[in-house]
Parts: structure tokens; C-alpha cells; sequence
């Protein structure tokens, strides 16, 4: 809850009326260069979480659609700038997530780049929602959204042999326009964005998916905060001072 995060609360003296009657959700960010790991990690944060409800929301659900002139030009288009995805519907569902509210995920179809008009993916609240996206961590209003965040750390050769093998193998594309496009927008944005966003992690998991020591400490630390959100209802003057620490 957000009071348990305020600068120096005076114990007894905040109103009782900010606590939330529900049991608010603990939101987990994780961000990573592209083909890190970071959809490995989720996987499997939420496999040893399965006595939670536990929700995953990508930010690539939120991909803005082309237009048709953006898609004449596909090859200058830069899916990996900020820019590329629509961070205001994503603060927006996440609030009402937040708030034990349900909404609507748009889907997106990355052989169109189009989102699709008539489908969504209704989510309710759940216990725990992961965040999960390149630049998840670029907006500040996003950010502070989050309890916990997490940057998957693992080395550029690594990711770029993997990001080839998921594009020519899982999405048909040729070597050559994967290559190009890494040169050119993927490489410069996590640079630019991606690297600098690191800062903001409380947790940098090195060699992402493999490191099963720094995925179980993350449940662990997730399961006594799950704990301390139901202790928070009895014993509101109780405060939390989260620490930043790298594995
Ligand atoms: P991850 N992306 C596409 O290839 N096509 C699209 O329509 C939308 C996005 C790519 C995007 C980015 N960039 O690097 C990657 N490009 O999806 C992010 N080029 O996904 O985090 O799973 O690597
Ligand atoms: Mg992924």
C-alpha cells in the first residue's frame, strides 16, 4: 500500500481511511533486453507462486497498431523506442488493477502489427500482477506503480544468438532483415533506454532463466510481503522499509 511506502510517517498519526478495505496487489515489474529471459523468469516466479492468483501482463499487449503509412514502411518503424506503445492505456488498466478493478488487455498481432479491433483479454485483479516489457521501467507513473522491480540481466552475444533464433525459427524472418533490424533500432534503444532504466531495479538477476538461486529468493521475498499485506489490515502502524539489494 502506498502508505506503507510514505518517507517518514508519524506512526498513529496517518488516516485509517488510506487503507485500502481490500487486499491491494503486490505488482512486480521485470524488464531485460530483448530475449533476456524475461518471459522465462515470469514463468517461473508464477509456477512456484501456484497457490496465488497470479497475473501477467505484458507490455507488449500494448503496442500501438500502424498506421497504414507506418506500415508501407515497416523496416524504418521502431518498435523498440517508448514512443512505440500506448503507455497510457497501460497506466490506466494497471491502476484499475490495482484497484481490485477488472479490464480489458487489447491483443496485438505482431505479423499485422495491428491490434485486434474486436477481441481483448479480460483480466480481473488478482494477488499478484507482473509487469513484464522492454521498457516497462521507463515511465515514471508505471514505476510507481510497482512493489517490487526486477531487471534480468544477461549478456548482449546471448541475446542477440536468441533474439535470431526466435525470429527466423518462431516468426519466419530472414537472417539478414533480423540483423539489420538489431543494427539499426534494437541495440541502439536498449542503449538509450533500455540499460539506463536498470537504475530503478531493486534486483539484477544475471543470466536470467538459469539463475534458479535468484528466482527463489525473489518467491521468498514475495510470499513475506504477500504475508505483510495481511498483517498491514491488523497492525497498520507497522512500517516496511524496503531495501534495494543486488544478487
Ligand atoms: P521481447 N517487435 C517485433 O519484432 N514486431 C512487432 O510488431 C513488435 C515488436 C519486437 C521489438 C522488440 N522489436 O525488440 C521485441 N523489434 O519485440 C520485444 N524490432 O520483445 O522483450 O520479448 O524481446
Ligand atoms: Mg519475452
Amino acid at each position: 500500500p502506498r502508505a506503507l511506502s510514505a518517507a517518514t510517517p508519524t506512526p498513529g498519526s496517518y488516516p485509517v481511511r488510506d487503507f485500502p478495505m481490500h487486499k491491494q496487489p503486490f505488482v512486480i515489474g521485470i524488464s531485460g533486453g530483448t530475449a533476456s529471459g524475461k518471459t522465462t523468469v515470469c514463468d517461473m516466479i508464477i509456477q512456484q507462486l501456484h497457490d496465488q492468483r497470479v497475473l501477467l501482463v505484458n507490455q507488449d499487449s500494448f503496442y500501438r497498431g500502424l498506421t497504414p503509412a507506418e506500415l508501407k514502411r515497416v523496416h524504418e518503424y521502431n518498435f523498440d523506442h517508448p514512443d512505440a506503445f500506448d503507455t497510457e492505456q497501460l497506466l490506466e488498466c494497471v491502476e484499475k488493477l490495482k484497484s481490485g478493478q477488472s479490464v480489458h488487455i487489447p491483443v496485438y498481432d505482431f505479423k499485422t502489427h495491428q491490434r485486434c479491433s474486436d477481441s481483448f483479454r479480460q483480466v480481473n485483479a488478482s494477488d499478484v500482477i507482473v509487469l513484464e516489457g522492454i521498457l516497462i521501467f521507463h515511465d515514471q507513473r508505471v514505476r510507481n506503480l510497482m512493489n517490487m522491480k526486477i531487471f534480468v540481466d544477461t549478456d548482449a552475444d546471448v541475446r542477440l544468438a536468441r533474439r535470431i533464433r526466435r525470429d527466423t525459427v518462431e516468426r519466419g524472418r530472414d537472417i539478414n532483415s533480423v540483423l539489420e533490424q538489431y543494427g539499426k533500432f534494437v541495440k541502439p534503444a536498449f542503449d538509450d533506454f533500455v540499460l539506463p532504466s536498470k537504475k530503478y531495479a531493486d534486483v539484477v538477476i544475471p543470466r536470467g532463466g538459469d539463475n534458479h538461486v535468484a528466482i527463489d529468493l525473489i518467491v521468498q521475498h514475495i510470499r513475506t510481503k504477500l504475508g505483510q499485506h495481511d498483517l498491514c489490515k491488523i497492525f497498520p502502524n507497522v512500517y516496511v522499509i524496503q531495501s534495494t539489494f543486488q544478487i
